[in-house]
């Protein structure tokens, strides 16, 4: 798939500090320790609606880690999947009277933009679920050929996942039995069906069925299921244990669980990721920003009204990317003072040494990308500008570069 457009991204002198990241499966910040090329899979939108500021948090705190990796000397390769082909897609199509396809492709080409207005480094490898089904259809032939998987006999020729065969079912997320079987049925699972041989077994292939979309295939008609096509596209560009598996926290189960899963029944080796991260999740109104409640707000409305995009950045990075966080006009508000404060302080040409500054945001946000502190750090930069306290005359442009390269806001 046609990924979008990448920004600029300033070159820092010296080089950024080594990524301390909050790991789910340990539940411990821990370094991530990549090589000269780091690998990361950030799951991708279904696209049967507009990116809201939820999906924008979540793909801003992966883009904080590709830029602080890149500071710190690495490559990166990011994949990104787009599942274009699932339940709520066809829903919403048949709900709107619109094909489904077509439905995927204005959403995708409307996420591209919000991503290109936000500006977020795209991915290196950008791949939809469906161009990637024979990828996907040669795991699943793999894992029934080993016994992981096994068909259903009821005659749809839905094909399911074992979740006994894998050794170390549940390391990902850490949760009880019984909180899975509840994520499970929350999150697109389907514990009740008959004919299954444990009740949290996901689908790997849905056979053909009247009127929904199919693909021929080695393993029969049909189309493939949701975790398996993150695995199958993660693990043929990434390989096993790749740095980071990223998503927001609604997909640590049993998305993640069940991708990883997969992915080492495959291969027979552990881990899918060495690091599983989740950022947390965006709330309205007193609930989670989700596209099947409604309560949303898109960043393309926000753009629509020339809301500045660098303020909706500075404003979702003023909260810490793993708490859950409500979302408030007033954050937008608070974010364009302090943009307006930055620009004007770096518009005087002059200010303090900004070398402590540097120094100081890379070690924040190397310690579990704490947005927080890093962005108190400009402020108290640009107050000590505006007060005329410094004549540096290098200061103005590192300032700028710094915020850009680490923040990726443009000032
Ligand atoms: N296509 C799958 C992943 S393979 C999917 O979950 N798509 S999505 O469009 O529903 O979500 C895209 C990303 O946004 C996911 O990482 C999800 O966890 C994250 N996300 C969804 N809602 C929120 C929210 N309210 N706050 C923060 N992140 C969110
Ligand atoms: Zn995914």
């Amino acid at each position: 798939m046609q990924s979008w457009p990448g920004p600029p991204i300033p070159k820092l002198p010296g080089r950024g500090l080594p990524l301390r990241l909050f790991d789910s499966a340990t539940s411990q910040i821990r370094p991530t320790s990549p090589g000269a090329t780091a690998g990361m899979y950030v799951c991708g939108i279904t696209p049967y609606d507009a990116t809201h500021l939820g999906h924008a948090a979540t793909y801003l705190a992966f883009d904080l880690v590709n830029r602080v990796w890149r500071d710190g000397g690495h490559d990166v390769h990011l994949v990104q999947n787009v599942t274009d082909i699932d339940d709520p897609l066809l829903e919403r199509a048949e709900r709107d009277h619109e094909d489904w396809m077509v439905l995927g492709m204005r959403e995708t080409a409307l996420f591209r933009e919000d991503m290109t207005a936000l500006r977020i480094v795209p991915p290196t490898d950008y791949v939809g679920a469906v161009e990637s089904i024979d990828e996907t259809v040669a795991l699943i032939v793999a894992l029934l050929d080993d016994g992981a998987a096994y068909r259903l006999e009821d005659g749809t020729g839905d094909v399911y996942y074992d979740v006994a065969r894998s050794e170390r079912f549940g390391y990902e997320s850490g949760l009880s039995g019984e909180a899975m079987l509840g994520f499970f049925a929350e999150r697109g699972g389907d514990p009740d069906r008959g004919g299954k041989r444990n009740r949290l077994d996901p689908h790997l292939w849905r056979g053909a069925r009247a009127g929904e979309p199919s693909w021929a295939s080695a393993v029969g008609p049909g189309r493939p299921g949701w975790h398996i096509e993150c695995t199958a596209i993660a693990l043929n560009r990434l390989g096993m244990a790749f740095d980071v598996q990223g998503g927001g926290s609604d997909l640590m189960f049993p998305h993640h669980e069940m991708s990883a899963a997969h992915a080492e029944s495959v291969t027979g080796r552990w881990p899918f990721a060495r690091h599983y991260v989740h950022a947390g999740m965006i709330g309205l109104h007193g609930a989670k920003m989700s596209k099947s409640r409604g309560n949303l707000v898109f960043v393309s409305r926000l753009r629509g009204e020339k809301v500045d995009p660098m303020a909706i950045r500075t404003a979702l990075l003023a909260g810490h990317y793993r708490e859950d966080r409500p979302w408030t006009p007033s954050l937008l508000d608070q974010a364009q003072a302090r943009l307006a404060r930055w620009r004007e302080a770096v518009s005087l040409g002059v200010g303090p040494d900004a070398g402590p500054l540097l120094d100081s945001v890379r070690r924040q946000l190397a310690d579990d990308l704490d947005t927080v502190n890093a962005l108190s750090t400009v402020d108290r930069w640009a107050a000590e500008a505006l007060q005329h306290s410094g004549r540096d005359t290098g200061a103005s442009q590192l300032v700028s570069d710094t915020v850009d390269a680490l923040l990726g806001i443009a000032l």
